[in-house]
């Protein structure tokens, strides 16, 4: 069973989209447990991929590669990923804030906050403040939940706080912020609601601010 966590690691690494699906379905098949197929198989080789950019033995293209495999993977686990028992709990936008591209980090969040019963509007990639003002203005938001991964974007966070701000709704919403170069403190700088390291703390944290 182990060997097929590391066949997926693998698949992931070398950009195998069509076998890491295969791969993760077998997996799912032999009852190996969806979360650990997530994270031993699927994050850790993202974040050996994010390694070998930083020492030049990967290039912008694997990178696109190794994302589409994750992705192809995260499509066959998503189902799985659900908790089907929990009634439905707000409902969130979410999105990767301005000038950032990046959305596999986004999409779990996404999908594992679906899974917890919210009602998700995935806002995609490159995202203004002034389309997140729209959509909070347009009623029903509990939850502005804001994915940056480039420390040049994390200003868009602010940003983003401060036009709901300016547009008079920051306090009909909770907002909260994450993505790998985010931090607790961060959060606290720009007056966000609430900061979370991964996609399944993201859930605990939406679950304890629609209660608060
Ligand atoms: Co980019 N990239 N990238 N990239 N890329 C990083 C982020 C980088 C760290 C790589 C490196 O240098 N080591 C670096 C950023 C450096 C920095 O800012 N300090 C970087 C760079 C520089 C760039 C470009 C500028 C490269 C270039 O063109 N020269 C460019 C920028 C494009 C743009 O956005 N404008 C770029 C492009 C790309 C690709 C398009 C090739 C591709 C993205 C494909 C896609 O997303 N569809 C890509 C990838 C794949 C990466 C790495 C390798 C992997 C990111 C990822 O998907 N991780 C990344 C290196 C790394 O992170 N180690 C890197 C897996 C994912 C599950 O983790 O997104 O962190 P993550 O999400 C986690 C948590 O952070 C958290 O939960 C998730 C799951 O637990 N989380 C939240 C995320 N959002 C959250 C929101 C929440 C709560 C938790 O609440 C709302």
């Amino acid at each position: 069973m182990e060997e097929l966590v590391k066949k997926i690691y693998n698949g992931v690494l070398e950009g195998q989209h069509k076998q890491v699906a295969v791969d993760v379905q077998a997996a799912l098949d032999g009852g190996i447990n969806p979360v650990l197929i997530l994270n031993e198989g699927m994050i850790a080789a993202m974040a050996e991929v994010g390694r070998l950019f930083e020492v030049g033995e990967y290039y912008v293209p694997e990178m696109l590669i190794s994302a589409r495999a994750m992705k192809t993977g995260l499509a066959v686990l998503k189902p799985l990923l659900k908790e089907a028992d929990v009634k439905p709990a707000g409902r969130v936008i979410i999105g990767t804030v301005k000038g950032d591209l990046h959305d596999i980090g986004k999409n779990l969040v996404a999908m594992m906050l679906e899974g917890a019963g919210f009602e998700i509007k995935d806002m995609g990639t490159d995202v203004s403040p002034e389309k997140y003002v729209e959509e909070v203005k347009g009623g029903g938001v509990d939850i502005v939940a804001l994915s940056a991964l480039l420390t040049t974007t994390m200003p868009n966070m602010k940003a983003t706080i401060d036009a709901l701000k300016a547009a008079g709704v920051r306090e009909q919403v909770k907002v909260i912020i994450g993505g790998a170069p985010v931090t607790d403190s961060y959060a606290q700088q720009i007056g966000a609601d609430g900061y979370s390291p991964d996609a399944s703390r993201a859930v605990n944290l939406a679950k304890s601010l629609v209660k608060a």
